[in-house]
């Protein structure tokens, strides 16, 4: 046979493994443990090309780590609430269950013919009763310790979803799901604290950055977007004091007037009634624009004076104050002091509405005033009474602030870009938030021996958004009796948001059927931090923050004693095709499925694997999985050659041979935990001609090299090609599984490459020759030489003054 095939190997071996169970985690195994783990999809349809690619990759670490003796836990669920499975289940006029677990189904059906390696032992999926009862009781725990509230406030609302977004999934202004543009809405929604882990979450990215992508770092210290300066009082004409936050308090003698959001609070405090027609006309104008467009540099300043003033506590002077929609309601203090020459957006508003442009900071560059380009450079400070002369900035920042605390008019101060999580929404598929309103007792929490507060089946009913939650419609649900005074009382129908599941699965795989906890603490801690953890770079901000702090709270609850929860992590790059995105609209989406039958699995995982970086895309319009398919052909029928029997002496095998699959087997360490898995291929490629060589025009398939050689491929192949791997190896004459095989040993000496001859000279003269590595050090050169018994000779009664080594080949002694 030259060919194997494709279909039947696969059907073969998939029942062996399912016997085998190979890769079912043993919490109680003595041998030292990983935990390998990949983002667990959104079960909206089969599995695609993504997912094969990641998959692949993941599959590559999991498997090598098996292979080197680690107990591994490689586990794999479905992150099955939420929005996308909710409005495909709508479009398909199903029940999202139905929908939800027919998919499910599916995808474990196709991740098994895939080959991958997850323990389906552990498998859940967060739509599950027996798992969201944990996601409301982990809810409950967050509330009692004030971590969990509801609050009144303007949030992002996405009017095709019709429901409310965290911060997080509001992408340039909009929705991170469904691309409609985000609106603003006064709501009472419920929030998690993650801005009490502010300076903790961005501090530890310090020691995650040596592990984690620079992208997800640098994603994650910009969302949290810490920045110093101060805090600055004003004191108004109607009596009312006003703080606002500002990086360049050295700046306030050139504040000129104080601009509030238009759509805050404080601006309708503060307006006069003679103004407050043109500002509520003018709010709800602003309420239609999302954020991104209010804070743009370029866009028409636009606002309302609000007949008030404010007095600058430095210079004494009566500022105006106005409302506009390019300061935001919920940074900051939602209040700034406008210092037009040296901030731009300032300065246009200035030029805008005729206001007065000061400069305090003479850059050398023309006056703001004139040229109305605002100056943020360093400069002399002029117009700054107590700063007047100074140079420096970090100097003129701390003066200000010394300034104002003395007149009790400020402080320094730091402010962070990172808000709450809104975690509530208005949608049906979801972990209900267990909190029961009591018009006597307020928002009681649902005691625990109640949980899980299952989400009511609604059958038939109409789930398409409305803007208020679908589990209003259940009212035999909603009505219920408050745990506290026994009195009638309604249960809180909104939903948690889908994120919210997705933070705090990691630790139930460690005890994931365990119904008298979250998690076992005690195997967590085992098990825990994840060692890796491969997914997309589109969750650097969501879903990794998210996860973050979950780890810490639970650190400080006392469940879990590390404070982040994956100690390395990988993004994987996208699967293009001709160098576009694939999508239907495109027509050029690729179905695996058309790919898995026409070239085979292994074929389709290598193709990927070996098509460059992790991180890099794929364009598969450049990709041959045709040319994967022959080299696993190739290298499959390297092992029907092989005459020699399991265990012949290899000792006594083709040297040359022996020392390129050393050679190959030692490099594919590095490689493989430095994930260069594509270069890992590349070497086994050339193994696999090696050998064919050998076996055609060296030593001969009898050679116990050659079954070395053709061993080590089928454990290399093993992390990649498992079904090729494995049907090698039965080839061999081995027992399954190759996926235990053990990672082949190899042999110190036979990496050591051919050597060099290194000449010793004593004062100019020849006295001995050495046969050494071609990479010895200096030293060590130095030291060989001077312990050569004719150079020792050379040297009796002399004394070495001076030696020059210039390895590998030269050693010059100079005695006397
Ligand atoms: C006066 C000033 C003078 C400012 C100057 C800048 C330059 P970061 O670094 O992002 O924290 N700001 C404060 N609150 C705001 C809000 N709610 N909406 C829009 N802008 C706001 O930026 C802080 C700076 O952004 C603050 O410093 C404030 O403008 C503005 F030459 O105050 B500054």
């Amino acid at each position: 046979r030259t060919t194997y095939d494709v279909e039947s190997v696969q059907q073969k071996w998939q029942q062996v493994w399912e016997k085998l169970d190979h890769f079912r985690a043993d919490d109680d195994s003595p041998r030292d443990k990983r935990y390998a783990l990949t983002m667990f999809p959104y079960p909206s349809g089969d599995l695609h090309m993504g997912h094969a690619e990641v998959f692949a990759l993941h599959d590559v670490i999991a498997r090598y780590w098996w292979q080197r003796g680690y107990e591994v836990l490689n586990p794999m669920g479905f992150d099955s609430f939420g929005l996308p499975a909710e409005n495909a289940a709508i479009k398909n006029d199903e029940h999202p269950a139905v929908y939800t677990y027919g998919n499910i189904e599916t995808s474990i059906a196709s991740c098994r013919n895939y080959a991958t390696s997850f323990d389906w032992s552990r498998s859940f999926n967060t739509s599950d009763p027996s798992y969201y009862k944990w996601t409301q009781w982990l809810f409950l725990k967050f509330m009692e310790r004030g971590l969990a509230y509801r609050k009144n406030s303007p949030v992002n609302w996405c009017p095709a979803d019709q429901t409310v977004l965290a911060n997080e999934q509001v992408v340039d202004g909009h929705c991170e799901r469904c691309g409609a543009e985000v609106t603003k809405r006064e709501l009472t929604q419920w929030y998690f604290r993650i801005t009490e882990y502010a300076d903790e979450l961005l501090a530890d990215l310090d020691t995650l950055a040596p592990t984690w992508p620079d992208r997800v770092i640098t994603a994650q210290r910009n969302w949290i977007g810490k920045s110093e300066g101060a805090h600055v009082d004003f004191d108004m004409s109607n009596g009312q004091r006003v703080t606002v936050y500002t990086t360049r308090p050295d700046t306030l003698w050139g504040a000129t007037f104080m601009v509030v959001a238009a759509d805050s609070k404080l601006a309708t405090e503060l307006v006069t009634p003679d103004r407050s027609a043109e500002l509520a006309a003018y709010v709800a104008e602003v309420r239609k624009a999302s954020d991104i467009d209010r804070l743009a540099t370029d866009r028409p300043k636009t606002g309302v004076d609000l007949g008030v003033t404010a007095t600058n506590p430095v210079t004494g002077e009566q500022l105006p104050v106005w409302a506009s929609d390019y300061v935001l309601a919920d940074y900051g203090t939602g209040a700034i002091m406008a210092v037009p020459a040296h901030d731009q957006r300032d300065l246009d508003f200035a030029r805008e509405m005729r206001l007065p442009v000061r400069m305090v900071v003479d850059t050398g560059a023309e006056d703001p005033a004139v040229s109305f380009v605002a100056t943020t450079g360093h400069g002399t400070y002029v117009n700054s009474g107590p700063l007047d002369g100074l140079t420096d900035k970090a100097t003129g920042v701390h003066r200000a602030i010394e300034v104002l605390e003395a007149a009790q008019h400020g402080k320094g101060a730091v402010n962070f870009r990172l808000r709450d999580w809104l975690l509530s929404r208005q949608r049906y598929w979801g972990a209900p938030i267990p909190v029961i309103h009591c018009p006597v007792d307020g928002e009681v929490p649902v005691p625990e021996d109640q949980l899980p507060v299952l989400l009511p089946e609604l059958k038939g009913a109409d789930l398409k958004p409305k803007g208020t939650s679908p589990l209003g419609a259940a009212r035999e649900w909603v009505e219920t009796t408050c745990p506290t005074c026994g009195g009638p009382a309604e249960r809180d129908t909104d939903t948690m948001d889908t994120f919210v599941d997705s933070s705090w699965y990691m630790f139930r795989y460690c005890s994931p059927h365990d119904d008298t906890q979250a998690f076992d603490s005690a195997k967590v801690n085992e098990w825990m931090p994840c060692d890796i953890y491969i997914g997309g770079v589109e969750h650097a901000v969501l879903h990794l923050l998210y996860a973050r702090f979950f780890t810490k709270v639970l650190a400080d609850m006392g469940l879990v004693d590390f404070r982040e929860p994956f100690a390395a992590q990988l993004n994987q790059g996208f699967v293009i095709n001709h160098g576009k995105k694939m999508s239907k609209s495109l027509g050029n989406g690729v179905r695996l499925g058309d790919q898995l039958a026409e070239f085979g699995v292994d074929a389709i995982r290598l193709t990927l694997v070996f098509a460059g970086p992790p991180e890099d895309d794929i364009d598969w319009a450049n990709m041959s999985p045709d040319g994967s398919l022959r080299f696993l052909q190739r290298a499959w029928r390297l092992s029907g050659d092989v005459t020699s029997e399991p265990g012949a002496d290899v000792t006594t095998g083709d040297l040359a041979l022996r020392r390129v699959t050393a050679r190959t087997v030692h490099d594919a360490t590095e490689l493989v935990e430095g994930y260069r898995f594509n270069v890992l291929v590349a070497r086994v490629m050339e193994l696999v001609n090696a050998t064919r060589k050998a076996i055609d025009s060296g030593c001969g398939p009898a050679d116990p090299a050659v079954r070395e050689a053709v061993e080590a491929v089928a454990i290399l192949l093993s992390l990649v090609a498992p079904y090729t791997a494995e049907e090698m190896w039965e080839r061999l004459g081995h027992e399954p599984s190759v996926a235990r095989a053990g990672w082949p040993a190899v042999d110190e000496a036979l990496l050591v490459e051919e050597s060099v001859t290194a000449v010793v000279q004593v004062q100019g003269k020849v006295r001995a020759r050495l046969e050494v590595a071609p990479d010895i050090s200096e030293v060590d050169l130095e030291a060989a030489a001077l312990a050569d018994e004719a150079v020792v000779r050379a040297l009796e009664g002399k004394t070495v003054r001076k030696v020059i080594v210039r390895a590998p080949k030269l050693v010059n002694i100079v005695a006397g």
